[in-house]
């Protein structure tokens, strides 16, 4: 068995390889430790994979999170069939690094992706969609991207993007279907005439079915994936990236109705939220249908907190909850986003998680599922299985989270928050590790808003936490210049550390190659 890049896939249940705590947070020796798991393996048989994800949905946005006014009656049913993760971070406070997360397990700083709209995914990560792939599933990808230009030539976002060095597709990393936009779309008629961002089938341009809701458009081709797989009586990959509700957040008639009471900005989002879950129902009701329904994991968060600075103008109405931030920030409210993942073949319905969990997490838990162990895979992986976790046997977090962004405590591009936090469980440590600048400690279970800082209580706990995140800033900064890659890899003047004073790269211009 070979992945697509010719290394051999071993195939060693049970086994947890991104166990990583060895005395401080060892970033650099996730495969020091391993896990023997039962023998309960098989009960899991190569189960469909569906990753779910809303764009800029707060916490507080969805009915399973409290919300009494957004009607998300479908993915409310999930969250009861279900795991409810009432500690779930995306990977970051953007989109692109959060996609990033999703499907290597790895953080964006190691493959330079900052922030939205820079980078790519880098051609020597190994993605979720390439791994499953050599084992027989089926792999698509539906609604945004966000990881790549989808065309050498041809950028919405402008020269800037320079679509030649960032084109990748999902075609490019793993996924035999694709139908993708490379960025946010309107939320109702998503490709205007006047669109430079188009959605693109398979690498061609698509000129049909795209009126109205753009949930609705995009589901449109997931279905008919998932059916054909199903037919085929192959597993299958899905990853289902809804553009809802990010802006330009646009209702249909029918959806504002439903808000005909509340501002028109509300009406909206409100609606936006509402056409996505009723496409939520629309898939859930189709795995039924098709019986595959029990032996699915269908996942769902969003890729970021809310946008706007208070979400009570125009159509910015998200909800960080009671969360301090929202998008951009590394506060909890730009990072801790709702989390469900239904699998009735493993989960008992109405079960509810407060161990902080990641979107680095699903592509080792998938592979510890399956009982995969890629020969070539990276290093250092950052995400953790949950499979310990689904059988009830996590209580704590093994490894923390870290997180880095751009900007910091003195720029609006992190809404005032520090660059960098580390979530180690029941802490989390903010800072922008500058020597003067002071260190923020806070306890998330006994303060989930973050006002008191802590960090002059427990000096020694900061120290060992700066530490550790010095350690992983360290690690990426190796990462950058392609020392976790077995193949040989060539970082450019874009491959540089934001954090890093040392002249940027000058090597010779990579040339990108279409397959
Ligand atoms: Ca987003």
């Amino acid at each position: 068995m070979t992945n697509q890049r010719g290394s051999p896939i071993c195939a060693i249940a049970p086994v947890l390889w991104f166990l990583c705590a060895s005395g401080l947070y060892a970033f650099d020796h996730a495969f020091d430790h391993a896990i023997d798991h039962d023998s309960e393996s098989n009960m899991t048989d190569r189960p469909n994979v569906i990753l779910c994800m809303a764009d800029d949905m707060g916490w507080g946005d969805p009915g399973f999170n409290g919300n009494r006014i957004i009607q998300t009656p479908n993915l409310d049913e999930m969250a009861s069939n279900g795991l409810r993760f009432d500690r779930f971070y995306a990977g970051g406070p953007v989109c692109s690094p959060t996609r990033g997360s999703c499907l290597t397990g790895r953080h964006p700083y190691r493959y330079a992706v900052w922030s939205a709209n820079q980078g790519h995914l880098r051609k020597p990560e190994m993605t979720l969609a390439e791994v499953l792939q050599t084992q027989g599933y089926s792999t698509g990808h539906f609604g945004k991207w966000h990881l790549g230009t989808l065309s050498p030539t041809q950028s919405g976002k402008g020269k800037s993007r320079n679509a030649q060095r960032n084109c990748m597709t999902p075609g490019m990393s793993g996924f035999e279907e694709w139908f993708a936009t490379e960025y946010s779309v309107p939320t109702w008629d998503p490709v205007p005439t006047d669109s430079v961002n188009p959605y693109y089938h398979n690498g061609k341009l698509a000129t049909e079915n795209l009126e109205g809701c753009d949930s609705r458009v995009l589901m449109d081709r997931a279905i008919p994936f998932i059916r054909k797989s199903v037919s085929d009586k192959k597993p299958f990959l899905a990853v289902i990236w809804f553009h809802a509700p990010h802006e330009p957040v646009v209702a249909g008639p029918e959806f504002r109705r439903l808000y005909a009471d509340r501002e028109v900005g509300e009406q909206h989002f409100f609606g936006a939220i509402t056409a996505l879950d009723e496409q939520i129902g629309r898939l859930r009701r189709e795995l039924r249908d098709l019986g595959v329904a029990e032996n699915t994991m269908l996942w769902f968060t969003s890729d970021n907190g809310p946008e706007g600075d208070r979400g009570d103008q125009g159509t910015h109405r998200g909800s960080a909850g009671a969360f301090r931030g929202r998008k951009r920030s590394l506060w909890e409210g730009g990072i801790h986003v709702p989390g469900l993942l239904e699998w009735p073949a493993s989960i008992k319905p109405g079960t509810v998680s407060s161990v902080p969990c990641s979107t680095l997490d699903y592509y080792p838990t998938t592979l510890d599922v399956l009982g995969l162990m890629p020969e070539g895979q990276p290093q250092p992986p950052d995400g953790v299985s949950l499979l310990p976790l689904i059988r009830g046997k996590m209580t704590q977090r093994p490894v923390p989270i870290p997180f880095e962004t751009l900007g910091g405590t003195d720029t609006n591009a992190s809404r005032g928050s520090p660059k960098m936090a580390l979530v180690d469980n029941r802490y989390k440590l903010l800072t922008d590790m500058e020597e003067n600048s002071a260190p923020l400690l806070f306890d998330l279970v006994n303060d989930p808003g973050e006002s008191t800082n802590l960090a002059k209580e427990f000096p020694e706990r900061v120290t060992t936490m700066k530490k550790a995140l010095e350690q992983f800033r360290d690690s990426c900064i190796g990462s950058l210049v392609g020392k976790d890659y077995a193949e040989a890899f060539t970082p450019d003047d874009q491959d540089v550390h934001p954090s890093a004073s040392r002249a940027p790269i000058r090597k010779k211009k990579r040339s990108t190659v279409l397959p």
